[in-house]
């Protein structure tokens, strides 16, 4: 077993930093407040590669590993967990699904363009009525030969304004349960497909978040991925590795607060000490770091595994499991070490305290990873 990483990971990871301090840090409280996020730094990050971190090269990707995206993922997610939720969703849910599930002709004509940030994609399966409980889609694709119908309403769809191709779950037979659902490639502009307003949301500000509406969009049938019937499996295929993606997410977020508290107990003088001297906060310094170091080690495990061509399902919702309970703890810790000052945003803490809750819901909830899990150690 070896924990160091290569020469190459640690080049990525130092690229991920620079660019995060660099041009991610610089406006990152302006957007929180105005829930913005620029194209010019979007498109920055489709340059260095980061919008197609594991695609093949022969569709515009970077052609790195699982460990290259997590370390990538957590270095922007210590200064901005909105931008790493675009790189994570179109990673692992949009470019990943479309590479692993989708045939020729569909990658040359949708995945290169996600993959180097020409445009970026979202992933829609949530509804009002279907969150956790993802095989009762209201959403119907119904077949009419060379088409499907599509009507429906998505939910706290991630990129859902921004985007320009959109992988849409639907039920295209209801009496067949999962068996009976699809996935499909929607592009913006589809006559039918409408985008609603804007969520104001608590945290990953800078991302936007939106209602989709399907009212009598007309599908071609090459859009559909896989074979009919598939859309359930692929969901829950491409749930697993995005739960990798969110996981490394927490962990940043996480490592993010506690790097500022540290620096801050350093800094911050009471009772004639700079305040890390005193057990109270020494003490909490050292379980973060402890529990961080802990979350880092299952992100990296589920990335391996994934890596090694290992069924990932279980490895992944571990990882999300736990970094997400170590972001939420430890973010209000971080806030508590900076005291008043935490509460102040240019201490930057309290956003990304509010950027962590986000990370124990979206991409299956704490309580769904635990389902997974105990399911998983049942069938074992
Ligand atoms: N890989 C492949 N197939 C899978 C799978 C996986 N990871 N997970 C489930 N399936 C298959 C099952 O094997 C089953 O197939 P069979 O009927 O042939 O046995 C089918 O899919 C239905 O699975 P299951 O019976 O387990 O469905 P449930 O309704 O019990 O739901 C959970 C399973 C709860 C795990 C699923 O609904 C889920 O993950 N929900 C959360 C969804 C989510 O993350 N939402 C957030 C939206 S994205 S922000």
């Amino acid at each position: 077993m070896d924990f160091n990483l290569t020469e190459e990971h640690l080049m990525i990871r130092d690229a991920a930093r620079d660019f995060a301090q660099t041009e991610l840090l610089p406006g990152v409280i302006e957007r929180d407040n105005a829930q913005t996020f620029p194209d010019e730094l979007v498109r920055k990050m489709g340059e260095l590669g980061f919008l197609g971190i594991m695609v093949d090269p022969k569709y515009g990707g970077s052609g790195m590993d699982a460990i290259s995206y997590v370390l990538i993922m957590e270095e922007l997610s210590k200064i901005d967990a909105s931008a790493s939720v675009m790189v994570s969703v179109n990673n692992s849910l949009v470019c990943y699904g479309l590479e692993a599930y989708g045939n020729e002709a569909q990658k040359e004509k949708y995945l290169t363009k996600l993959a180097t940030g020409e445009c970026i994609g979202a992933f829609c399966l949530s509804e009002p009525e279907a969150g956790s409980d993802a095989t009762s889609q209201r959403t119907t694709a119904i077949d009419k030969g060379d088409h499907y119908v599509l009507n429906g309403t998505k939910n706290w769809i991630t990129n859902g304004g921004r985007a320009e191709i959109y992988l849409v779950i639907a039920q295209t037979d209801k009496h067949k349960g999962s068996h009976g659902i699809n996935a499909f490639i929607i592009e913006k502009g589809m006559p039918g497909f409408d985008i609603g307003p804007k969520e104001d949301k608590l945290g990953i500000r800078g991302s936007d978040t939106h209602t989709l509406q399907f009212n009598d969009v007309k599908v071609p049938k090459e859009n559909r991925i896989g074979d009919d019937g598939f859309g359930f499996r692929f969901a829950m295929k491409t749930l697993s590795g995005g739960r990798i993606g969110i996981a490394a997410q927490a962990l940043g977020i996480a490592a993010g607060a506690y790097e500022l508290a540290l620096k801050y107990s350093k800094e911050r003088k009471a009772f004639g000490t700079e305040i890390c001297n005193h057990q109270a906060i020494a003490f909490k310094l050292a379980d973060m770091h402890t529990e961080i170091e802990a979350a880092r080690m299952l992100v990296m495990k589920a990335a391996w595994d994934k890596d090694q061509g290992n069924n990932y399902d279980m490895s992944s919702a571990m990882a999300k499991l736990y970094a997400s309970k170590v972001a939420m703890e430890h973010t209000v810790e971080a806030v508590q070490i900076h005291g008043g000052n935490g509460f102040v945003k240019e201490y930057h803490v309290e956003r990304l305290m509010r950027d962590a809750k986000i990370t124990q819901i979206y991409e299956g909830t704490s309580e769904i990873q635990k389902i997974v899990i105990s399911r998983g150690l049942i069938k074992e």
